[in-house]
């Protein structure tokens, strides 16, 4: 358990690994790498805008891309998922619009709605919470008798959360069709894995819950692909939950907001750098004569694009209404938050 399924090495050279070898087609391995390479770029976009005062915050997935393409990938698009916050590449896989993900950081309260017409839930700011309701959705497709999963995406913090504990103990007492994907990014916020679990792995925990536990290189979209199938064809057998911990590195600070220079060093970056998803995978797809001259063209000219229309999308977008915080509450708002909307109307016409 302790060695993360690999099937490419960090130098893009296929690994002896047999077990969980796919063969998927040519157009497959090029629209994987088409996603890597989007959601990259794009990824830098949204910084960017952060940067330029056109979004409040900004969690990047940069070094976590083949974790989370390679996972969101080999599902069905009626697979409900729970993201966290930082799954941009989920969110693409699903053809959610870039500029939808932007609205839900520029803080407007509609930007989740375009995320449940594609089978996913809103991000979850309060940590682990929606591991839950992705055992709950499980729990419906079970008794509805389909044949569909959820997917809950959490951070190795997240897995301290109790929240996460019963989650994972629900599911797999009521064998739910729902796969907990952690991605071990080796911080959280500050707090490094060292000090986050003391089991030998957080894929061991699975062994307390009942349920099979699966180490990959989060960095090898490949394997995340493979081993995400695996745990999918099970759930859906009605063999129950997996719980599959992806290696990888948070590459940027936390947020926008933090400063990550304080607490982990230039080594470190260095070596996660050599291990990156991207670059390997494109020497694995050149070695093997799929990515061509034309396809790796097409594909920046279609980031190009994607990038030039997000920022279209958000610079200048108007501002969200603060009264719609309070609007959404109850049905008939309440006095106190009555009282509150008006302070704070109060207040921001005052500052202006
Ligand atoms: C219940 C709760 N506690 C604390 C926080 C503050 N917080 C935001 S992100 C975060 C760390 C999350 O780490 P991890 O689950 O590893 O995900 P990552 O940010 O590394 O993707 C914390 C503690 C929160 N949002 N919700």
């Amino acid at each position: 358990m302790d060695q993360p399924i690999q099937l490419i090495a960090p130098d893009g050279r296929a690994t002896p690994e047999s077990r969980y070898r796919r063969d998927l087609p040519p157009e497959t391995l090029v629209w994987l790498y088409e996603n890597l390479v989007i959601t990259r770029d794009l990824d830098a976009e949204f910084v960017n805008l952060q940067r330029q005062g056109e979004l409040a915050l900004y969690a990047s997935c940069r070094g976590q891309e083949a974790a989370q393409i390679g996972a969101a990938a080999c599902l069905r698009k009626t697979d409900w998922l729970f993201p966290q916050f930082r799954e941009l590449g989920v969110f693409l896989v699903r053809r959610i619009a870039p500029a939808h993900v932007a609205a839900v950081w520029r803080g407007a309260w509609h930007g989740g709605l375009d995320f449940t017409s594609k089978c996913c839930a809103p991000i979850a700011i309060p940590i682990a919470t929606h591991t839950l309701h992705a055992v709950g959705a499980a729990m419906a497709a079970q008794r509805l008798g389909e044949d569909s999963l959820t997917v809950a995406f959490l951070g190795d913090g997240a897995t301290s959360e109790g929240d996460s504990h019963e989650a994972m103990n629900l599911a797999a007492v009521e064998k739910a069709p729902c796969v907990f994907y952690v991605q071990n990014n080796q911080w959280a916020i500050s707090v490094p894995a060292s000090r986050q679990y003391a089991a030998p792995t957080i894929a061991h925990r699975a062994v307390g819950y009942g349920m099979p536990g699966i180490r990959v290189d989060g960095n090898d979209i490949l394997a995340c692909y493979a081993v995400m199938a695996k745990a999918a064809e099970r759930a859906r057998a009605g063999d129950g939950p997996t719980l599959i911990e992806a290696v990888t590195y948070r590459m940027e600070p936390h947020t926008t907001s933090d400063d990550a220079t304080r607490y982990r060093g230039a080594a470190e970056l260095a070596e996660w750098s050599a291990r990156d998803p991207i670059s390997r995978y494109r020497t694995y797809l050149r070695d093997i004569g799929v990515l061509t001259q034309r396809v790796d063209t097409r594909v920046r000219a279609r980031s190009v694009r994607l990038r030039a229309e997000l920022r279209d999308a958000v610079v200048g977008a108007p501002d969200a209404d603060v009264g719609e915080l309070f609007d959404h509450v109850y049905a008939e708002i309440t006095p106190e938050l009555s009282a509150q909307r008006a302070q704070l109307r109060a207040e921001l016409a005052w500052e202006a």
